[in-house]
């Protein structure tokens, strides 16, 4: 079974939770503040392993989660950061946001990396709030959450070279005859529903990876037959070789199908109107192709080279597969003059937009209630240790700061009138001050 798309969940790691703590030692008297940081949580990372061909071990794990960080300890000591998560995906995977659809990470090159998502931070201990004025603070965070989100991973083959055609005009058996791959082979459509890849060599020692793709059919790019769902590989193919059954053995006019089949290329994709293409006029052995070769030639009109062969007798094959490897090699040359994209990057660990952007808090009336929204102001409240008063107090100072309070103050706020943020609820109280 091919499977090239998969939706998973991910999650990093949560953060460990400050400590708070005092130094309780003979001769010191007030010890100071002594809790510890909570540990990071692991983030989840992808890495690409090229013995791996398919999306299949998805199907059977789909969801991944890093560990937490350990909570911070007494006697000023950290809590340990977890490792991070490594998932071993294909080359050619391309990971999404399942729901904005936004690019996360494009994983081309063996051992190449990206962070999918990012464990939390540890929460602070209470070491880390002494101030001169609060020298001994009962303040600790509890540890950032790990983000979390639906992805979609996408396989995209990595092929140099792309097999384009009808189905049965004999994509699968020219892979056979000159790669080492062993694709089915059968006198009715769609025999093949999945792509093969083979690497072809020439004869002067060059070689590259061709794709044998399923047959596409008038409507493809809209899904008709099994076309659209392989659409996509040849997205990334460097080169195309159309073939055409040019004995126009089934009846179809050879003319008519090199116009139908680059018409739903273009459909699906306009790029791919400019992807150098090659004609590979095939089943030149049988009877009238030779004349059908020429009328070919004469509707097409232009220069393009059209390679007559036939995968049977084997014939032109290696004049084909001289010019496929010198178009190859002049579209890889433009390729390495071009300044590089950011979705193909050198081998190496790469953040992508690992995080949501930070939006500035919202404000709503939800009957009384006034609802406070907004990722800064939510995660500040799942961090918070309310258990001690001076947690309580710097909360309310960072809602003061954030200008959340005033803003309610605007709103209609008052004494007593009900907030709620995240999970949260509790009573507007004008007047708390940091420090008392
Ligand atoms: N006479 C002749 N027959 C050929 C040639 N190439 C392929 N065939 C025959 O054409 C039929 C279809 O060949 P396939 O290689 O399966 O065609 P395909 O393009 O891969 O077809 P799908 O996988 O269905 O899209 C088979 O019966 C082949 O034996 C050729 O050069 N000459
Ligand atoms: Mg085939």
């Amino acid at each position: 079974m091919f499977v090239d798309q998969v939706k998973i969940y991910v999650k990093g790691g949560d953060g460990g939770r400050g400590q708070v703590a005092f130094r309780r030692e003979k001769y010191v008297p007030n010890g100071g503040p002594a809790g510890g940081d909570g540990g990071n949580g692991g983030d989840i990372i992808f890495r690409v392993d090229e013995g791996l061909r398919t999306l299949m071990d998805f199907r059977y794990q789909r969801h991944f989660k890093a560990e937490p960080g350990e909570p911070g300890r007494s006697k000023a000591q950290h809590g340990a950061s977890a490792d991070d998560k490594i998932v071993r995906v294909p080359p050619g995977t391309v990971v999404r946001d399942a729901e904005t659809g936004e690019l996360i990470a494009d994983l081309v090159a063996h051992g190449q990396e990206a962070v999918i998502v990012k464990g939390g931070r540890g929460g602070k201990g209470n070491m880390r709030f002494a101030t001169p004025v609060n020298p001994a603070p009962a303040i600790s965070e509890n540890g950032e959450p790990g983000v979390e989100r639906w992805i979609e991973l996408e396989l995209k083959l990595l092929a140099d070279i792309g097999l384009v055609g009808y189905p049965s005009v004999g994509k699968s058996t020219m892979l056979s005859v000159v790669s080492a791959a062993r694709p089915k082979i059968g006198a009715y459509h769609f025999t093949t529903i999945a792509p093969n890849l083979g690497v072809v060599q020439v004869e002067d020692g060059r070689s590259f990876v061709m794709a044998d793709l399923p047959g596409l059919i008038e409507g493809a790019h809209e899904g008709v037959g099994l076309g659209h769902q392989f659409l996509r590989h040849v997205e990334r193919t460097k080169v195309i070789i159309h073939v055409i059954d040019m004995a126009g053995s089934e009846g179809r006019d050879p003319y008519e199908d090199y116009l139908q089949i680059n018409k739903e290329l273009v459909l699906y994709n306009q790029d791919l109107e400019k992807r150098p293409q090659i004609i590979a006029a095939n089943k030149m052995d049988l009877p009238d192709a030779e004349e059908q070769l020429e009328f070919f030639k004469e509707q097409l009109g232009k220069d393009v080279p059209v390679f007559p062969i036939s995968s049977v007798t084997r014939k032109g094959l290696r004049e084909l597969l001289f010019a496929a490897a010198n178009l190859l090699d002049k579209v890889e040359e433009e390729i390495a003059n071009q300044p590089e994209e950011v979705s193909t990057g050198p081998v190496g660990r790469k953040l992508y937009k690992a995080e949501a952007p930070e939006v500035p808090f919202t404000i709503r009336k939800e009957n009384e209630v006034f609802v406070v929204e907004g990722t800064q102001i939510e995660k500040l409240i799942l961090m918070t240790n309310f258990n001690y008063h001076d947690g309580l107090m710097r909360f309310s100072k960072i809602m003061k700061d954030m200008g959340v309070e005033a803003e309610l103050r605007q709103r209609g706020a008052e004494e007593g009138s009900t907030i709620r943020i995240g999970e949260m609820e509790f009573e507007f109280t004008e007047n708390l001050d940091y420090v008392d």
